[in-house]
C-alpha cells in the first residue's frame, strides 16, 4: 500500500510544494491544539446537527456537507489565514493568477454506514477543460480523528499527471489517517474521495479549499457571505473570499442606482465600504501593466 508523507507546520514550504507536486498530497500534522479545535467544533457542532445528508452517491446519503462557514464560524476564519496554508497557495497558485481565492468551505460529516465515495480529481467542478496548470490547492482538517475505518480520505498518491480516464487499482490506494488538529494538504488534481465507515462514530473533517481568482467558486462566497456579513471581517479575508478584483478587470460591479447617484464601475470590496469618494475605476493598474508586459501590449 501506498503512503502519504506527514510534516509538521515548520517544515520549509519549499519542501511540502515539492511532496504536493509529487505525490499530490501530505499530511501536516498536529497544526492546530486539540483546544482550538474544541472550540472550533463547538461553534459549527449546532449546524453539523441540523444539515440533512446528502441525496446521492457522490454527495452520500449518510453524509452531511455544512457551508457558509465564513459567515458562520469566526474559529474558521483563523483557519482559512493558516499561515503555513497561505504560504503554500503563494507557491502553488500565485505563479498563475494575480490573486487567489477560497473555493469553499464546507464541514464534512461521513457518518456510519456511509460506503466509499467514488475517487474523483477536485479539479474537474470546472470540468476537464483546463489543461497544464494546477488550479486548486485543498485541505481537510481533521476534525475527530481520521481512520481506515470511520472514513479517512482515500488518497492515491502520485496520481496528479493521470489522465482523467484511469480509475486506480486497490493497491494503489492510501488512507489519510491523522489525529484531529491535522490536515490533509492535497492539491485539485490528485485521485481521492471520501472514506467508508464501517465504524460507529463519525468522522468530521473540515474541508476548506483555494483556487486561482480567474475561475468561478465552487461555493458561491457572495451569497454564503452577503456584503453585510463580510464588511464585519478583516480586510485580508474579504479579498481572499473575493470582494477583490480578481485581476485589472474581473470582478468590478455596478451598484444599479438611480442616474448620476453613484460611480458606474467599482471593484467589489466598494460594496463593504461604500466609499462616496471612490472614482469609477477597474483594478489597479498595475495588475493591467503586468498583462501588458507579459503580451506586450502599451497599456497608455
Ligand atoms: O471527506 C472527504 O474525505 C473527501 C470528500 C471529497 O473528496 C469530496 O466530497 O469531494
Amino acid at each position: 500500500m501506498p503512503t502519504l508523507r506527514h510534516f509538521s507546520s515548520d517544515t520549509p514550504a519549499d519542501t511540502l510544494l515539492d511532496v504536493l507536486k509529487t505525490d499530490g498530497a501530505f499530511i501536516l500534522r498536529d497544526a492546530v491544539p486539540a483546544a482550538d479545535i474544541e472550540a472550533l467544533y463547538a461553534e459549527l457542532k449546532p449546524y453539523i446537527d441540523a444539515t440533512e445528508p446528502g441525496r446521492d452517491g457522490f454527495t452520500g446519503t449518510r453524509t452531511t456537507r455544512t457551508g457558509a462557514l465564513v459567515a458562520r464560524s469566526p474559529w474558521t476564519r483563523a483557519l482559512i489565514q493558516n499561515p503555513t496554508i497561505l504560504s503554500l497557495c503563494d507557491g502553488f497558485l500565485k505563479p498563475h493568477c494575480e490573486r487567489y481565492q477560497l473555493h469553499l468551505g464546507q464541514v464534512i460529516r461521513i457518518m456510519p454506514g456511509q460506503g466509499a465515495q467514488p475517487i474523483h480529481r477536485d479539479r474537474w467542478a470546472w470540468g476537464t477543460y483546463l489543461k497544464g496548470i494546477e488550479p486548486q490547492l485543498n485541505t481537510i482538517w481533521a476534525i475527530s480523528d481520521f481512520r481506515r475505518e470511520n472514513g479517512a480520505t482515500q488518497v492515491v498518491p502520485g496520481s496528479v499527471d493521470w489522465p482523467d480516464t484511469r480509475q486506480p487499482e486497490p493497491h494503489e490506494i492510501t488512507w489519510a489517517e491523522m489525529p484531529r488538529g491535522s490536515a490533509i494538504v492535497y492539491s485539485g488534481s490528485v485521485f481521492h474521495g471520501g472514506g467508508a465507515n464501517t465504524s460507529t462514530e463519525d468522522r468530521i473533517g473540515l474541508n476548506l479549499t483555494y483556487s486561482l481568482g480567474w475561475l468561478r467558486q465552487e461555493e458561491n462566497q457572495y451569497l454564503s457571505c452577503p456584503p453585510e456579513i463580510a464588511r464585519t471581517l478583516p480586510p485580508e479575508l474579504q479579498a481572499l473570499i473575493g470582494y477583490a478584483m480578481g485581476s485589472y478587470a474581473l470582478g468590478y460591479y455596478t451598484p444599479p442606482l438611480p442616474p448620476g447617484a453613484g460611480p458606474e464601475i467599482v471593484p467589489p470590496d466598494y460594496a463593504l465600504r461604500g466609499d462616496a469618494t471612490i472614482a469609477a475605476h477597474f483594478g489597479d493598474f498595475a495588475a493591467l501593466q503586468s498583462i501588458s508586459d507579459k503580451v506586450k501590449v502599451s497599456a497608455s
